[in-house]
């Protein structure tokens, strides 16, 4: 096979630049017309092991295969810190381009985030397209989008991506054409196409925090009720759709697929004690989530940030069981969930009925099967005892003119019994300690000194 440019190369190139088109049309760097030959390339640093690359790079295969690609081929190398011009050495990118010949790949694909620099030196050495793990995830974020929210917040994590390596792809833009108006005098081309993204960059930022705050009137009268919120997380295609479904009859999407969910969606569901709860479902993680991503994805992941507890679910039937909890426990903490109480929720155990190891590591986790119905009685049961652990049993005492104080308590709590004295009602109930912090002057005597009340019956 020859070293020069193949008819695949010249293919390839007609198709550079089309990411991130103007209008938010989910389109992508991985063509589509035909299934793109990937060889991966995966770097293991010094506080990393090969293991842990492999992993990954298992991980990007299913990304790629995702976005429409399939891998002919894998380079590992090992290095102390990535090198500045090419990030891996240029005896290993050598290697990479003999590989690529040998298999007729058109594009290669490395595990980690490459400066726009590396790309386009890269690419002059290796004779064919270099993109990186982030690239192949907002492609497949955007062939998944279908809300107005999540496109525009795929957009934006797309410009964003895209801006800082303007320089080496303008060349897309120029063949465009910026249209009547762009093109001022002594103007580069690649500053019009610049400022034309910048713009759409504040336009997307503009709308999407419209949308956000309409969420937020949302949430906040969801917060007004003592109904408390719970968030379903987890590695994607673990079966967060598929639980939400079963939960609350929700009917939203879940398929054998890769960020299937990429808008949150909550429903009520109320548990055997009668206590009602809001359940969202959400996008789900994997590692090395990009932070345009996460950043773009902001508002929809608050509703993580703000739940009083996360259902963690796990596909137990994974090869690589430990490193998906990993991946997952980094991203919430990427987003400052880390501290939100969690339920760990093995999920697919009629796919691998072993899960009893699984269990006994995670103290307090529960084993279901959203597909078959199995265990969600348990899980429900969970459920109740970790959010009643969360409230406190208190006594408050309201005058007889403050009807007002008292149907906050009803809102915010769940009343267990009101009496009648001579200074007011004195109400029984259980708050959490927001609520308890909020209605503190009405409490009486010992809460208001000690603020944990031992249940009659603990
Ligand atoms: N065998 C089996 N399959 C399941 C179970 N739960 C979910 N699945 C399947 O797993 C796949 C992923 O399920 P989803 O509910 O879409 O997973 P998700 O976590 O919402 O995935 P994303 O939204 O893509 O991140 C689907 O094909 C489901 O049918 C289960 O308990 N057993
Ligand atoms: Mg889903």
């Amino acid at each position: 096979m020859g070293d020069g440019p193949n008819e695949h190369d010249q293919h390839r190139s007609d198709h550079r630049g089309a990411f991130g088109e103007f209008g938010g049309e989910s389109s992508g760097l991985i063509d589509r017309t035909f299934r793109e030959r990937i060889v991966l390339v995966g770097v293991t640093m010094p506080e990393g092991s090969a293991d842990e690359t492999d992993a990954s790079l298992d991980e990007l295969a299913l990304l790629v295969d995702t976005a429409g690609a399939d891998e002919v081929g894998r380079i590992h190398q090992r290095r102390n810190s990535p090198d500045p011009a090419t990030f891996v050495g240029k005896g290993k990118a050598q290697e990479i381009k003999d590989m690529s010949l040998a298999t007729d790949s058109d594009t290669v694909v490395f595990d980690d985030e490459l400066s726009p620099a590396q790309q386009g030196n890269l690419e002059k050495i290796l004779g064919r397209s270099a993109l990186d793990r982030t690239a192949v995830i907002l492609d497949i974020f955007a062939q998944n989008a279908s809300s107005t929210e999540g496109k525009a917040q795929v957009e934006l994590a797309q410009l964003k991506y895209r801006l800082p390596r303007l320089r080496s792809s303008s060349r897309t833009f120029s063949q465009q054409g910026g249209g009547i108006g762009t093109r001022g005098p002594g103007e580069t081309q690649l500053e019009v196409d610049r400022r034309r993204l910048v713009r759409r960059v504040h336009k997307l930022e503009e709308d999407l925090r419209k949308l956000a705050k309409n969420r937020e009137v949302q949430s906040k009268a969801r917060r007004r009720t003592s109904n408390r919120r719970v968030a379903l997380v987890g590695y994607t295609n673990a079966g967060k759709s598929s639980v939400l479904n079963r939960l609350t009859a929700a009917d939203v999407l879940a398929e054998d697929r890769l960020f299937a969910t990429l808008d949150a969606t909550t429903r009520k569901l109320s548990l055997p004690g009668g206590e009602m709860l809001f359940l969202t479902d959400t996008v789900g993680f994997v590692r090395k989530l990009p932070t345009q991503l996460v950043e773009a994805f902001k508002s929809t992941l608050d509703v993580v940030i703000d739940a009083d507890l996360l259902l963690h679910v796990v596909d137990a039937s994974a090869p690589d069981v430990a490193g998906n909890i990993d991946a997952v426990r980094r991203t919430l903490h990427a987003i400052g969930a880390q501290d939100v109480p969690e339920v760990m929720v093995f999920n697919k155990v009629d796919l691998n009925p072993d899960v009893e190891g699984l269990l006994a590591r995670f103290p307090g986790s529960v084993a279901v099967s959203a597909a078959e119905g199995t265990g969600i009685d348990g899980l429900l049961e969970t459920l109740s005892d970790r959010l009643r652990s969360m409230t406190e049993l208190v006594e408050l005492t309201i005058p007889y003119d403050r009807g007002d104080v008292l149907a906050k308590i009803h809102r915010e709590g769940q009343v267990l019994s009101e009496t009648a004295n001579e200074v007011g009602i004195v109400v029984r109930a259980r708050l959490d300690p927001d609520s308890k912090g909020r209605l503190a002057e009405w409490l009486s005597g010992s809460d208001k000194v000690s603020p944990a009340v031992p249940e009659p019956w603990e």
